[in-house]
């Protein structure tokens, strides 16, 4: 790329042991974000021990973006910031676009993370690379207050509490094929982001086929050229 250009695009995406395998909910957000503007952009593999390599951001999490000279970190943070540089295919159509948007993120984060964590959270220290194993489960189970292995143990009851909270979806879904309308925008990918997460490290099964957040999602996964459904992710047939 030449460094002049000042639509010159990095983004630093967490990676496994296998290094194309990308699957943070937060960096999918963004790769579906910039893959909605169409914008060219460098995917720098990064992984939980490289806090050096971000230093440059000021804070230790990914995804990072490096646009031109500036550095944006935060996935919620760099939507705002692609639609202010690329108002073209914008992310947010409207400011009470944004709000709405803004609410589901929130959602994501504080209500459907936890919930899939509380699926998924072995099977992603499986795929890390030796060096993170370690870093993950200490900080991990101090944040859910138990081992990975307790968080996970009801497998089961914990797919039929996710699914319950899905309620709210599958009501949106059932009368329009996006959460964001008639196509899809960052409120789709921000909820998208955390089923790739499950989707490129875990075989479980979180969706029902033939439930209208499974033909979703699917319709996502075709998007931009499969460019979802092409990404690395472990052998299963979620
Ligand atoms: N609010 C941030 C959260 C980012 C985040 O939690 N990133 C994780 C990967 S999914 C991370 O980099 N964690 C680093 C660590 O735990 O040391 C966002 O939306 O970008």
């Amino acid at each position: 790329m030449d460094g002049d250009d000042k639509n010159m695009l990095q983004l630093y995406d967490l990676a496994g042991a296998n290094v194309d395998l990308r699957f943070s909910p937060h960096c999918w957000k963004t790769r579906m974000a910039l893959a909605h503007k169409g914008l060219q952009t460098v995917y720098v593999p990064w992984r939980f021990r490289q806090k050096d390599s971000i230093a440059f951001s000021g804070q230790g999490m990914v995804p990072v973006l490096v646009h031109d000279k500036q550095v944006v970190s935060d996935s919620w943070q760099i939507a705002l910031h692609l639609d202010r540089a690329f108002p073209e295919h914008p992310l947010f159509e409207s400011p009470a676009a944004l709000a709405s948007a803004h609410f589901v993120n929130s959602w994501v984060d504080t209500v459907l993370i936890p919930l899939v964590a509380s699926i998924t959270m072995l099977d992603v220290w499986n795929i890390l690379h030796v060096d993170d194993k370690a870093y993950f489960r200490e900080t991990r189970e101090k944040r859910f207050g138990t081992t990975l292995e307790n968080l996970t143990a009801d497998q089961a009851g914990n797919i039929q509490r996710l699914r319950q909270s899905l309620a709210p979806l599958q009501r949106t879904l059932r009368q329009h094929p996006f959460l964001s309308g008639e196509t899809p925008a960052y409120a789709d990918y921000s909820v998208f982001g955390v089923l790739m997460w499950a989707r490129c490290c875990s075989g479980a099964k979180l969706l029902e086929v033939g439930d209208v957040v499974y033909a979703w999602r699917e319709r996502l996964l075709n998007a931009f050229d499969g460019f979802a459904r092409s990404a690395p992710c472990i052998e299963c047939d979620c």
